[in-house]
Order: C-alpha cells, then sequence, then structure tokens
C-alpha cells in the first residue's frame, strides 16, 4: 500500500443507534486497517460522519412526531459518542447537514451540470394525493420485481439487494398513508451512467485484489447495462439543486452522501489550520483511496461514486473498496424494526470495548455473511481470551516476578526449542502483516491469536517451574523468550484491542513502543523491569450472557406486532351463551400429580359451600405444590368428564401468554362467590 492512505467508512445515517451488524460491516474493518496502518507509520486519515439527508431521515422523524433536524442532532451526537467509546478511531467525523458540505456538494452538482453531463428529463413518478407529495425511495413500498419479496423499498430490495426505482415495484403502497399512489409527471435531472459503460469496465477490470463478491456485483450491474439515473428528488429535506428552476427539489441524498467524505476532509483540514491539506489526500495520484462499506452500498462507491469522481476530473479513484457481506444475529437475520440488534451503546454499558472488538473481528463477514451470538462470544472470551492470551501473559509475567524479581533474565545458548519460539515472532508478524494488507482480518486476528498460542505451548514444553532448580539458564531463557513473545503481542494486537494492550505495553514496561517496525526478538531487553502482574481478561460467566439472551428476546418479543401474538378471536356468542356458564371463585387446598399423566395434577378447590376433584392440564407449568392456596376462578357447571380413571368436576380459568405461559386467572371474592 501507498505512503498516503485515505480511509473511508461508510456515513452511517443519523436516523437511529449504531448496531453490531454496522459496526462489523464497515466500522471495525476500516478501524484495523487504520490502526494497523498508522503502526506502520504510513500517512493514513479516517473520514466518516452522520449522512443526515434521505428519506430515512425524514421517515424517522415522522415516525418520532419530531423535525428531520432534531433526529439527526439527536443521533449525529449519540453515535459519535459511541465510536469513540468502542474505540473506532476517526480522525473527523463530521456531517452532511455543515455549510461546507451544502457548499462542496452544490459546487460538484454544478461542476458536472456545466460540463452538461445531466439529462434532464420529465417522468411520471408515484405521487400521494392525500400527502400531497411524489414518493421518492422509501416512500414507497411493494413487491420486488426481482425476487417476489413482499416489502421492497423504493430504492432497492433489502432481500434480494437489487436496486430498484420506486416505479418497479409491484403494488407500490405509500409508507406515508398507505393509499395506492397515482401516477405524476415531475421534471429531474439524470445521470447517464450508460455514457460510463466502458470507462466503467475498464477501470473495474483494472482493479487488483479487489474482494470476489465486491467484484461480483459490480460485473451483475455493469451485465445488466447501466442507464439513467436521477439524481434529484422533490423533497424538502436534503441539500437544495443549485439552479434557478428547481425549487422544491434537493439533491438524491447517495449523489450528496459521498461528497460528504470529500467536505468531512475539507473539515479536517481547515480544523488543523491547513485548510488546503485535503487536497493532498484528494487529489495527488500517490494516494490511496480505501472505502469501507457494507455490501448494500457497493454500487454506489463502486460505480455511481467513481462516475461522478470520473467526470469531475481531478479526484483520485478508489484503490479498493473492501465491502463486507452482514453479521446475522444468534442465527438470524438483523433487524432493527423486529427488535432482533444489539445496540453498541447498550453493550458499552455492560462489557469493554475491547471484547467485542476481539470477538467481532474473529467472525467479521469478510466473505460471506457470518453470525454473532452471546454463547461464542462468552466462549472466545474465556477460551481464547482469558485462557490462550491472558493465561500466556499471566504465566510470564508471574513468573517473572517470583523468580527473578521482576527482571527480564538474559538469554544464553538457547536450544533449537528456544530458538523455534523466538523464530515465531518474526513469521507470524509477517503472516499477520499480509493479512492486514489484503483485508483479510479474520485471517489476521487468528495469526495473532496464534503467537499466543506458540508461546503457551513452548512455555509447557520447557517447564521452567522445573528447570529453574536443574538448570536455571534453560529457566532463564524460556522467560526471555515468552517476555519478548509478550512484547510482540503486545504491539500485534495493538489494532484490535487497543486499550487492553496499551495496559499490556504499561506492564511490560514498553508503553513507548508504538511501531510496527520495532517488532522484533528482542522487545523488551534484559534487565528490564516487568510491573506486578495483573489479570488481563476475566472470564464471563454464564448467567451474564443468559441475560443478554433474554434482553435479546425480550427486545424482539416487544417489538411484535400484538395482533401476531395471540390467537383471533372466536365467533360472537350470545349474552344467554355466557349466562350459561356458572363461574365461581374458589381456592386450591389439595393438588397432586396424577400418577402416569405428564400432563395432569388432581386439584381439589374449595368452593364454599362443597369441595371440588377438578383435573387441570397444568402439570408441565405448575408444581401440585406451589399452586396450593392460590385463589381461582372455576367453571362450575361443567358436565363431569372422566380421565386417567378419575372424574373431573369443573374447569379451572387460565390465561395462555403469548409464549404459551399458563397464568391463574385470580379473584379476592371469597370461596362459592359467583362470577358474572
Ligand atoms: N448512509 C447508507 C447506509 O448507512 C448510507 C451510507 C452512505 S456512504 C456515503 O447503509
Ligand atoms: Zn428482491
Amino acid at each position: 500500500m501507498s505512503e498516503r492512505i485515505l480511509i473511508t467508512s461508510a456515513l452511517p445515517y443519523a436516523n437511529g443507534p449504531l448496531h453490531l451488524g454496522h459496526l462489523a460491516g464497515a466500522y471495525l474493518p476500516a478501524d484495523l486497517y487504520t490502526r494497523f496502518q498508522r503502526l506502520k507509520g504510513k500517512d493514513v486519515i479516517h473520514i466518516c460522519g452522520s449522512d443526515e439527508h434521505g428519506v430515512p431521515i425524514t421517515i424517522a422523524a415522522e415516525k418520532e412526531g419530531i423535525t428531520p433536524q432534531q433526529v439527526v442532532d439527536k443521533f449525529h451526537t449519540q453515535n459519535e459518542e459511541t465510536f469513540k467509546k468502542i474505540g473506532i478511531d476517526f480522525d473527523y467525523f463530521g456531517r452532511t447537514s455543515s455549510e461546507v458540505h451544502r457548499k462542496t456538494s452544490q459546487d460538484f452538482f454544478k461542476n458536472l451540470y456545466d460540463q452538461g453531463l445531466f439529462k434532464k428529463k420529465k417522468e411520471e413518478q408515484l405521487y400521494d394525493e392525500d400527502a400531497e407529495m411524489f414518493l421518492p425511495d422509501r416512500y414507497v413500498k411493494g413487491t420486488c420485481p426481482i425476487c417476489g419479496h413482499p416489502e421492497a423499498y423504493g430504492d432497492q430490495c433489502e432481500k434480494c439487494g437489487s436496486s430498484l426505482s420506486p416505479t418497479e415495484l409491484i403494488d407500490p403502497i405509500s409508507a406515508i398513508t398507505g393509499n395506492v399512489p397515482i401516477l405524476k409527471k415531475t421534471e429531474h435531472w439524470y445521470l447517464p451512467l450508460g455514457d460510463f459503460q466502458d470507462r466503467l469496465e475498464t477501470w473495474i477490470d483494472s482493479r487488483e485484489n479487489w474482494k470476489s463478491n465486491v467484484i461480483g456485483q459490480c460485473k451483475s450491474w455493469l451485465d445488466t447495462g447501466l442507464g439513467d439515473r436521477a439524481v434529484t428528488r422533490d423533497l424538502t429535506w436534503g441539500v437544495p439543486v443549485p439552479l434557478p428552476d428547481a425549487d422544491g427539489k434537493v439533491l438524491y441524498v447517495w449523489f450528496d452522501a459521498p461528497i460528504g467524505y470529500i467536505s468531512a476532509t475539507k473539515e479536517w483540514a481547515d480544523l488543523k489550520g491547513e485548510p488546503d491539506l485535503w487536497e493532498k489526500y484528494w487529489k495527488d495520484e500517490e494516494t490511496s483511496l480505501i472505502h469501507f462499506i457494507g455490501k448494500d452500498n457497493i454500487v454506489f462507491h463502486c460505480i455511481m461514486f467513481p462516475a461522478m469522481l470520473m467526470q469531475h476530473g481531478d479526484y483520485v479513484l478508489p484503490k479498493n473498496v473492501p465491502a463486507n457481506e452482514f453479521l446475522n444475529l444468534e442465527g438470524k437475520k438483523l433487524s432493527t424494526s423486529k427488535g432482533w440488534a444489539v445496540w453498541l451503546h447498550e453493550y458499552l454499558e455492560e462489557f469493554e470495548p475491547d471484547l467485542l472488538r476481539y470477538v467481532l473481528g474473529t467472525t467479521l463477514p469478510e466473505a460471506k455473511d457470518s453470525d454473532f451470538s452471546w454463547k461464542d462470544f462468552q466462549a472466545r472470551i474465556n477460551g481464547e481470551l482469558a485462557d490462550i492470551l491472558g493465561n500466556f501473559i499471566f504465566r510470564t509475567t508471574s513468573f517473572t516476578q517470583r523468580f527473578f524479581d521482576g527482571e527480564v533474565p538474559a538469554l544464553k545458548d538457547p536450544t533449537e526449542t528456544d530458538l523455534n519460539a523466538l523464530k515465531a515472532i518474526q513469521k507470524q508478524k509477517e503472516k499477520i502483516d499480509a493479512a492486514y494488507e489484503n483485508f483479510k482480518f479474520r485471517e489476521a486476528i487468528a495469526e495473532t491469536m496464534n503467537l499466543a498460542r506458540i508461546g503457551n505451548r513452548y512455555f509447557t514444553e520447557t517447564e521452567p517451574w522445573k528447570s529453574r532448580k536443574e538448570n536455571p539458564q534453560a529457566c532463564a531463557n524460556t522467560l526471555y523468550i515468552c517476555t519478548q513473545i509478550s512484547g510482540a503481542l503486545s504491539l500485534l494486537f495493538q489494532p484490535v484491542m487497543p486499550l487492553k494492550m496499551y495496559s499490556l505495553r504499561e506492564q511490560l514496561g514498553i508503553p513507548h513502543i508504538t511501531g510496527w517496525d520495532q517488532i522484533n526478538d528482542h522487545l523488551v531487553p534484559a534487565g528490564h523491569l516487568i510491573a506486578d502482574h495483573e489479570i488481563l481478561f476475566k472470564k464471563i460467566e454464564d448467567e451474564v450472557v443468559e441475560q443478554e439472551i433474554q434482553k435479546l428476546k425480550d427486545k424482539a418479543k416487544a417489538a411484535e406486532p400484538a395482533a401476531k401474538k395471540f390467537p383471533p378471536l372466536k365467533e360472537t356468542a350470545t349474552f344467554d351463551d355466557f349466562m350459561s356458564l356458572d363461574l365461581r371463585a374458589g381456592k386450591i387446598i389439595k393438588a397432586e400429580k396424577v400418577k402416569k399423566s405428564n400432563k395432569l395434577i388432581q386439584i381439589t378447590v374449595d368452593l364454599g359451600f362443597e369441595k371440588r376433584t377438578i383435573l387441570s392440564g397444568v402439570a408441565e407449568y405448575f408444581k401440585p405444590d406451589d399452586i396450593i392456596g392460590t385463589s381461582v376462578c372455576v367453571v362450575a357447571n361443567l358436565a363431569p368428564k372422566k380421565m386417567m380413571g378419575i372424574e373431573s368436576n369443573g374447569m379451572i380459568l387460565m390465561g395462555e401468554d403469548s409464549e404459551g405461559g399458563l397464568h391463574f386467572v385470580s379473584t379476592d371474592a371469597e370461596p362459592g362467590s359467583p362470577i358474572t
């Protein structure tokens, strides 16, 4: 990779909080890459910001009954905070509502307009007569013409990933009123992507080392043939189209958002007091521009934005767009509307950021969709961070403390085994380096953990607890080498767990060492004092992850539409039907399981005027002893029924909840009281 790298991460819509899917899709890989390149001493900046325009914002505002400005103010602030806490190290986090961005994107549009690029066309578009507005993008829902998914949006089908236009949807419905929209003519400016077909094809073919999922999507776009794409919208929220005849029109959010990378870089340079500095990153051919995004953004970053940049001229084109696939959660597709998501700000209330960075880093959806589960989270923390990495560091530092007064011993006359362990540092470093350079972060992390494994094996094999008495120099050699491996790990793991690795380097007395080039096999010299050992990673208990799983289930339950939870209503009953039932208050005075039945409990109910035997099918839900004393409602005039040789005289009323759990219907009325 070149010496200067401009890294961007997709600008998250400021319409809601961030969840694990966001982190795994773009931000964690971008941050790993940034930190790695920074360690290597490259001139790298990482730029991001809030995407504050577009229909996702206005729909969120309508839903919450607040203004779009209030929505973006809230989530821009919240998300910026969350990114900081999880350790995503942006050089600048801008927002597309800024003045610099308005001007930059309007100038960009004007530049292409003045070159005569856009086609102005009057076309029929979907219009909601009650809302009195056109329905671009997500303002319409309908059936996807490609895959038949019934809930596709006007701009995209989230099931098959196809990019759509509202008029392509089958049976479109307005997302505002639920109306069937009419067609109405409106005038817009179109980007003739077809004119770029050849240039884009040649350019994509010349890309080196692109991921196959990204190339695949680009090729399928190009094979289908590129058409005109409207870059303006009939909306009030957005960057106004900078033309005299464009009242009530704003730039399409996917036109202005990628320009947000440029405006944010300008703001970063302004803040540094070097207003022209941004140009070095955007206009100098020596810069490598890398966009980190999720797979649903590929077309915009690999086709549309490059076409815009090509036409504008002056700008560098992306060197790579290492888009990730999607992250699932506990085996199911992540869905914010269905409440199936782990919010980062909630995660951070319970756990340390580095733990998630590690676990998510090992399961990034790099080549295909991957899954996050709380059990895996626990298994990786306990089995890898605590038992392998933590254990290795602990053994090394505590042994040095106890038997060498905390002083790193000198290496003398190393054996073949010693030298092999020492050489592993360089070998692993090279593998890790190559993996990072190739955007294979899972592999980079696995190879880093492998070095800790090698260290552990070496420690066990050389048995310093024995050699301490039998051959003190052999013991010293083991500890010298294990300390070097620990030092190397503290830097090799730095991109993944910056906070933990800083405290490890402090413990090893090397906090000032921050360069990839400094990783070698004599990082912590003999005679160097290391600090008191501490436990780097604590294990996570079963109850803790079970609580998280329960929390997730509760949220999903709460998000379910009420009508779905319960069975539909039965047919209407007459008043007489109801009055024919004799319902009475009662109290359970005796309960025992019916032998040979899994379901039945034989219950004796005190009805005040008599005691009844009732069989109830609740043995899977209650223990007989627990229900004695419960007040209940009884259908007292139900015809007797024999089950398992016992006659049941009545029925005890129960409420069945949405998960099939049973609850007694209780009353304060004294036993025998009629219930009417
Ligand atoms: N806000 C879409 C998204 O969050 C969009 C990315 C813009 S990147 C220029 O998926
Ligand atoms: Zn589809």
